[in-house]
């Protein structure tokens, strides 16, 4: 695989809005992150993606672009900008941007243009049609926050334009060449102030199966998800290829799609040394539907590695801003605590590939485990998740439990810095409640404590950074170990060294029988070391949750 610069890198998602509020509106701010550079340097990061911050409504947290040329007032000013690309550069640490570019707001210029003149040269920067009252729609595509894709355009009773997300984030046209001229032009000007790269937003939307045309309906409102047209859309990897020429590839970008969808053959076009992108995310663990057990998470992140083997790198996660914390999700509620949110760390951080971090999740930040009432809550995307649980015989309280689940909000509480008021995160009053499992859980009672979730991040980073061992925790040959043997997560990591990530997901102790014996334990979750004796056997016994990473002989 040819050697890229991004390979042996940390990288640590910031949703800027939750982040650290430095001027006690509320609201986390980019001279927040300016002043946790030092905090995230010491915890060993390399690349920071910050979710956007461009001007916006919000309407969506800033994944409605209203301009992309500058920056929301409430996250500070483009100078402010400017200073945190040049104190990450300070310390190492590259700035990477999200791209938000299948939909812009509905408060864009180039939408409000659209709007005054929607058969003129904005107008074809959307997908706008004739339409009125009593006409079937062009297509019955469910929009993914619920509802039609299809809205009245503002001004107009004959018109409608297309949205795949929120009705205020209208979908811009890439069939039309002038607006990729628009968007290539905007990535350049960024990449020219020196950004390290791009998480791309929702990128697979951007090819439409043209003509609009009904899929089957899999709904009671009539409707068909929109995942229907997305696996018979085809051409994506024209405007993808098209896109990384005229921007990515002249600046050596570092790019992380967030691509769903994929087909196997696509596989090297999107991540291949000459891919589209630098990486994607694997969001195999994120997508399981049902009930989260050892199996299906073992087999969900076995296989999507397998699947890359030979052709590029994922980028793993086991949350994001998008999903409730992957601690909650992935392991049972009774047997939640510090070692097994260790041992699911050391699972994911290991594998092949570039580990992510989101906000929070080096200390063990946790779901909410109730609210009073859907308002406490904020994301755009609760209505409908709460209102199909009621349509689907669920009582209020019922409805109210599945949301607190699954809420995107979750993962956009506040930072716990401490355990004073807010957690820390703000002196005003915070846009979104603390979770207040913050007493509990916040980084001042980790941050000198050995035995600490963040400590054991530190310990991961360091020993993927470690020189005797970084070739192979990054370029090292990755194979599952004993896959069969139930609630056991193995898998080794052989190049310069040969390496073995051993985790017991379990509440019971359990037997193992290695291929050979260990020479060194390399990291472990429990306080156990392991003595001479077992060192001479290749049969070990784990303790519960325990997660083991060790040097073969
Ligand atoms: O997400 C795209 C996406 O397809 C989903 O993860 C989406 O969030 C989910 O289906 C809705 O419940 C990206 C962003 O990460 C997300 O925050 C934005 O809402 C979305 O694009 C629109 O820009
Ligand atoms: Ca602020």
């Amino acid at each position: 695989m040819e050697k890229k610069w991004w390979h042996n890198k940390v990288a640590y998602q910031i949703y800027p809005k939750s982040f650290y509020d430095t001027n006690g509106d509320g609201i986390g701010d980019i001279n927040g992150v300016i002043e946790k550079l030092d905090y995230l340097r010491n915890l060993g990061i390399d690349i920071i993606w910050l979710s956007p911050i461009y001007c916006s409504p919000l309407a969506d947290q800033g994944y409605d672009i209203s301009n992309y040329y500058d920056i929301d007032p409430r996250f500070g000013t483009i100078d402010d900008l400017d200073r945190l690309i040049a104190e990450g550069k300070k310390r190492g640490i590259g700035i990477v941007m999200d791209l938000v570019v299948n939909h812009c707001s509905d408060e864009h210029e180039w939408f409000k243009k659209a709007c005054e003149d929607p058969d003129g040269e904005y107008g074809k920067f959307f997908y706008i049609e004739d339409y009125k009252d009593g006409d079937p729609l062009p297509c019955n595509w469910r929009s993914y926050f619920g509802g039609s894709v299809w809205e009245k355009l503002p001004g107009h009773d004959d018109k409608i334009y297309l949205h795949v997300f929120h009705k205020k984030q209208p979908d811009l046209n890439w069939e039309n060449p002038k607006l990729r001229k628009e968007v290539y032009k905007m990535i350049n000007w960024w990449l020219d102030k020196g950004i390290a790269g791009f998480r791309i937003d929702a990128i697979i939307n951007i090819k439409k199966k043209l003509p609009f045309s009904d899929y089957s309906v899999d709904g009671d409102d009539g409707l068909s998800s929109i995942d229907n047209m997305l696996k018979d859309a085809t051409g994506v990897g024209e405007f993808l290829n098209e896109l990384a020429d005229e921007t990515f590839r002249k600046h050596d970008a570092f790019t992380v799609g967030e691509v769903f969808n994929e087909k196997d053959e696509e596989l090297p076009l999107f991540i291949g040394s000459h891919g589209y992108f630098s990486t994607m995310f694997d969001f195999s663990a994120e997508s399981i539907k049902e009930d989260i057990s050892p199996e299906n998470y073992k087999n969900a992140i076995f296989k999507a590695h397998e699947r890359v083997d030979g052709i590029g790198f994922l980028s793993n996660i086991i949350e994001n801003h998008d999903e409730p914390r992957g601690v909650s999700r992935f392991i049972p509620k009774e047997d939640l605590d510090d070692t097994s949110k260790k041992m699911l760390a050391g699972i994911y951080f290991l594998l092949p590939g570039l580990p992510f971090i989101y906000q929070g999740q080096e200390i063990g930040m946790e779901n909410l485990d109730k609210v009073n009432d859907i308002n406490d809550l904020d994301d755009c995307a609760n209505a409908n998740i709460y209102e199909t649980a009621l349509h689907e015989g669920k009582t209020h309280a019922e409805a109210l439990a599945h949301l607190i689940n699954v809420t995107r909000d979750n993962a956009r509480t506040p930072f716990q810095w401490d355990d004073s008021e807010n957690a820390g995160f703000t002196d005003g009053r915070s846009w979104l409640m603390v979770n207040p499992k913050y007493k509990n859980i916040n980084l001042a009672a980790q941050i000198n404590d050995s035995d600490s979730v963040f400590i054991f991040y530190k310990e991961l980073i360091s020993l993927r950074k470690n020189p005797e061992y970084e070739s192979t925790f990054v370029y090292g040959k990755f194979a599952p170990y004993k896959p069969a043997q139930k609630n056991l997560l193995a898998y080794s990591r052989v190049g310069e060294k040969s390496v073995m990530v051993i985790a017991n997901y379990q509440k019971d102790a359990q037997t193992l029988s290695l291929p050979s014996k260990i020479k060194k334990v390399l990291l472990s979750n429990t306080s156990k070391t392991l003595d001479n004796s077992s060192f001479n056997s290749t049969e070990i016994v784990l303790s519960p949750y325990e997660l083991l990473v060790v040097e073969m002989v």
